[in-house]
């Protein structure tokens, strides 16, 4: 009797915890395309088709190097539609002495594989995750009884931990932490990016695309620009490029945002690392060579690894954490329905309309377009935490509820009150202005603060800190800024708050269909 091994979706490694030490002879994986996880939420076409072909690609790495893999494909006309279903199935054929399977990344799933040893006759052994710097019960003991989890002070545990940038006598290398400040250069005039790799879909890729097109026609986003990295070796080329050619500048314009650059210097390397495709201590560790070796500076290598080793690792810890509450948290109590444009970009802010342009091409848009374009709309304008998060869930190839819903709801949102972040990240158009050069051809006037014409964050803005105002008073990160919101005077102040308003009656609800 052989041992069962599942493999989810984004668990795509041959150094998987439940694939450690067995043997080719007497271990059966299974791989399961399904229709539950297809549909939970409307997915973009290009992460079902990036999801697929990977793992049919892996499986075919497996089956090359001598491993038994049952794969059950989407259309396979006895798929049961679930994980669960499969794998009653898989039992069945296989008849198998026990099923090894290393957890789930998104809590939905954990519980039905936390079901498992009660509905199955055979024995059930549910490993854990170890592709992470931090195992979840590390995390645990460093949140126990600290009021506020930030991620600074646990970023410099997982520095000390790693080793990674440390000096011979334990200090951060160069003497400090983090160089955030210098990762904040607002673009030049002209700035442009090497073009990462684009790989042209292959045969098993340009199957799946045509499955994609035929069973999610309705979903959003096109498939014609689909060149995401499928396989290990693809991710490699990505990551080889962005060594030589992005990384040296990624510190600098980590917050530029650059109208039509999609990805400016950033690495698009998370679809792969979610995945499994790459390691990110691996990387974190070939970046810092890249330091030592004298191929990037400080602030761009410090900046990527603290993306890994500090947000990545950190957010994971608090989804499991705050789970299942995260999901349903709503601590400003936001109401408005998602607007219409987030699903077509058909919008004349234009900010918004790039963002949104970049994430239907390419299932992708960069972090501060998600968060400080995106996100920052949505938070200002009070949009409902449960859309936004669908939202985000459904639109991005990168996109798995535990690296997800922390950054939307926690980070973005503020919808935990503040156990994520210091203060809510609402910004004005002045931020976007500084960082951007979106708003020169805006049809709106980011100089402009209220009335007609005038750039639609500005009077949102203080319309919000207005809202907020009691729980927001307090906070001596932002407290003063009331200082300025009272000097305005009451006949300013109704003028900001009614130009709020009637630009929020201006938005159309997103239609049914596409969420949830
Ligand atoms: P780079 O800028 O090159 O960063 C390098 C790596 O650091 C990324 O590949 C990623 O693995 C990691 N990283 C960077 N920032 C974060 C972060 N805040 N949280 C976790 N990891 C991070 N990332 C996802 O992988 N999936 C998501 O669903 C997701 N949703 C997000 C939603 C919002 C509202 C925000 C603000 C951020 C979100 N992020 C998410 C984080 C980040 O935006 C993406 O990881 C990044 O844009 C991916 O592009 P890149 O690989 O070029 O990243
Ligand atoms: C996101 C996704 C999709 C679209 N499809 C599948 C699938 O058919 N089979 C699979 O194993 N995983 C899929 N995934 C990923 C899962 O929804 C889920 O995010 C991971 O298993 C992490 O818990
Ligand atoms: Fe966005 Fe306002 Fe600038 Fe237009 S003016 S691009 S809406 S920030």
């Amino acid at each position: 009797q052989p041992i069962l091994v599942p493999i989810l979706g984004d668990q795509l490694t041959r150094d998987l915890a439940s694939l450690r030490g067995r043997t080719k002879e007497d271990t059966v994986i299974l791989m399961m395309e399904v229709w539950d996880e297809a549909t939970y939420v409307k997915h973009h076409k290009q992460k079902i088709a990036l999801i697929f072909s990977a793992m049919r690609h892996f499986a075919a790495e497996l089956e090359d190097a001598g491993w038994t893999v049952d794969y059950v494909t989407l259309t396979d006309s006895d798929n049961s539609g679930s994980f669960t279903g499969e794998a009653a199935r898989a039992i069945e054929r296989h008849n198998p002495r026990a099923v090894h399977v290393v957890e789930a990344g998104e809590w939905r799933v954990q519980q039905t594989l936390e079901e498992w040893p009660d509905k199955f006759d055979c024995e059930v052994e549910i490993l854990p995750d170890d592709r992470f710097v931090c195992s979840i019960p590390e995390f645990n003991d460093w949140a126990e009884g600290r009021k506020q989890l930030r991620m600074e002070f646990f970023y410099r545990e997982m520095r000390k931990k790693t080793g990674l940038l440390i000096d011979g006598d334990g200090k951060p290398e160069g003497g400090e932490w983090n160089y955030d400040s210098e990762n904040r250069k607002p673009p030049k005039e002209g700035l442009e990016a090497p073009q990462r790799p684009l790989f042209e879909p292959d045969e098993t890729t340009r199957d799946v695309i045509a499955l994609v097109e035929e069973q999610f026609g309705d979903h959003v986003g096109s498939l014609e620009s689909f060149h995401w990295p499928v396989t290990r070796e693809e991710a490699e080329e990505t990551v080889a490029a962005f060594f030589t050619e992005r990384l040296p500048k990624f510190g600098d314009y980590q917050d530029a945002m650059v109208f039509g650059q999609d990805d400016l210097f950033h690495s698009m390397l998370s679809t792969s690392i979610n995945l499994g495709l790459l390691d990110p201590l691996d990387l974190c560790q070939r970046a810092e060579q890249a330091y030592t070796q004298g191929n990037a500076p400080l602030n761009a290598v410090e900046g990527f690894i603290r993306q890994i080793i500090g947000w990545r690792e950190y957010v994971r810890g608090f989804y499991w954490r705050f789970m299942p509450g995260l999901e349903s948290d709503n601590a400003l109590n936001a109401q408005r329905a998602l607007p219409e444009f987030y699903w077509t970009g058909d919008t004349d802010m234009r900010c918004l309309a790039d963002s949104i342009r970049s994430t239907l091409d390419n299932a992708h848009a960069h972090h501060i377009q998600r968060l400080m374009v995106l996100g920052n709309f949505a938070l200002i304008a009070g949009i409902s935490p449960r859309d936004v998060q669908d939202w985000y869930l459904a639109v991005y190839a990168d996109a798995y509820e535990w690296v997800e819903l922390p950054n939307v709801a926690a980070m973005v949102l503020y919808t935990d009150g503040g156990k994520l972040a210091s203060k809510p990240y609402a910004a004005s158009g002045n931020y976007i202005n500084k960082m951007s050069n979106y708003c020169a051809d805006c049809k709106y006037s980011v100089s402009k603060k209220t009335g007609e014409g005038a750039c639609p964050f500005n009077a949102l803005y203080w319309r919000f800190m207005d809202r907020h105002r009691e729980r927001l008073e307090q906070n001596p990160r932002i407290g003063r800024i009331y200082l300025n919101w009272d000097r305005m005077g009451e006949d300013r102040q109704a003028e900001y708050l009614e130009s709020a308003e009637a630009f929020l009656d201006t938005l159309e609800p997103a239609k049914d269909g596409w969420a949830r």
